[in-house]
């Protein structure tokens, strides 16, 4: 299989990988990391994770294409300039398809490329303006070619997001990319996904937006923007588009609040309660009640929160979600299940997690998993 994740199965963080696997519908192989042998600390295993943590993951055929993240966003963006006898300009039009149409005459009268960046809403409109703006952009590493003599040629057609193009084939074999650090993974894995999955045409709803579709007993078929339907269950992206800055910063919040908020106070209380006993020591109940008090204050902010949304970033669930899913439910053998259950919105959020199918494939450990079950 493409996947390796090199893990321990009963730890937290290669649970939180091995979650999103199995959510995306991934099926990988697992490469146990036998810590009570200290594997991890071994001069081969630190090749890979250098902090001598798990878990690691290889994918040998990895996205490996540059792919322009913020391209034109879906709504009439209008730059105007000052200094010129007519004294407006439109600069760059868009479609609610999202594709770029082609710039007013009086735009494409300018005589040379002002910028190559690639943010048509920012429209970086020079002062020699007469509005040329590049048309919105593939995000072009090289300086653009100067355009063309003829002002009636066409732009260069700006994709919708997801961008309309498959990947690039690649021109020379893929070498496999390792990736540690379980969100960083987690967040690679649900790019991907969503750059792979998406069809030409978007649909009204973006990303993590548009919910869950028709199942059509059609095992992995495309359903566009990140969503694919395996028998009775629905793949979806799990992060929204990159290309809507908005929705996308409001994960970014939700994701820092989980690193920030939840995994230092609930990796301490699992640690001292579950990890110690199971190997033999003997917990810090002092450490174990500070941590419990101090996630008490974290989660009661949580609560708030989720009176009036049901997930972290919004309506539907992200990976800033289910990052916390493996450390929240370790706090009931912990004995501090009652920091969940106390709390109404923290509850219901927790038990919409906790019930997704993918979940039971990882909660009782991580394996190799090649797709079957948990519809
Ligand atoms: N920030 C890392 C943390 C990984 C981590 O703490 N892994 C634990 C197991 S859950 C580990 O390897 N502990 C051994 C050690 O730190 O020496 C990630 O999210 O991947």
């Amino acid at each position: 299989m493409p996947i390796t994740l090199h893990a321990s199965p009963l730890s937290t963080a290669s649970q939180r990988v091995a979650l999103i696997l199995h959510e995306l519908h991934i099926p990988f192989d697992l490469v146990p990391v036998d810590m009570a042998r200290n594997a991890h600390k071994s001069a081969e295993h630190l090749v890979n994770q250098p902090f001598g943590q798990v878990p690691f993951l290889v994918d040998d055929d990895p996205l490996t294409d540059v792919i322009p993240l913020f391209v034109a966003p879906a709504t009439t963006t209008t730059a105007t300039t000052e200094g010129t006898d007519n004294a407006t300009t439109t600069a760059t039009t868009t479609t609610e398809e999202g594709a770029t149409e082609a710039p007013t005459p009086a735009a494409t009268e300018a005589p040379a490329p002002a910028t190559d960046e690639a943010t048509p809403g920012a429209a970086e409109v020079t002062p020699a303006a007469e509005a040329q703006v590049t048309p919105a952009a593939e995000a072009q590493a090289t300086p653009a070619p100067a355009p063309a003599a003829d002002p009636q040629a066409e732009p260069p057609a700006t994709p919708p997001f997801p961008s309309s193009r498959p990947p690039t084939p690649p021109t020379e074999p893929k070498e496999p990319l390792t990736i540690y650090e379980s969100r960083a993974i987690t967040r690679y894995l649900a790019l991907k996904h969503l750059y792979t999955t998406s069809s030409a045409k978007p649909s009204s709803q973006s990303g993590a937006e548009s919910g869950a579709g028709v199942g059509s007993g059609v095992r992995g078929e495309g359903e566009g923007n990140g969503q694919q339907v395996f028998g009775s269950r629905t793949v979806v992206p799990l992060v929204p588009s990159p290309g809507d800055l908005g929705k996308w910063t409001a994960f970014e919040v939700a994701s820092s609040v989980e690193v920030a908020n939840f995994e230092m106070f609930a990796g301490r209380i699992g640690f001292e309660k579950v990890y110690k006993p199971r190997v033999g020591q003997e917990p810090d109940l002092a450490a174990y009640e500070a941590a419990h008090a101090q996630l008490g204050a974290k989660l009661d902010v949580y609560d708030k929160i989720l009176a009036s949304q049901a997930y972290l970033a919004g309506d539907t669930p992200t990976l800033a979600d289910l990052h916390h899913l493996p450390l929240a439910a370790r706090l009931f053998p912990a004995g501090a299940g009652d920091l969940i259950e106390a709390r109404p919105n923290v509850k219901r959020w927790y038990e919409a997690l906790e019930g997704r199918g993918a979940w039971r494939g990882v909660r009782n450990g991580v394996q190799s998993w090649g797709g079957e079950g948990e519809e």
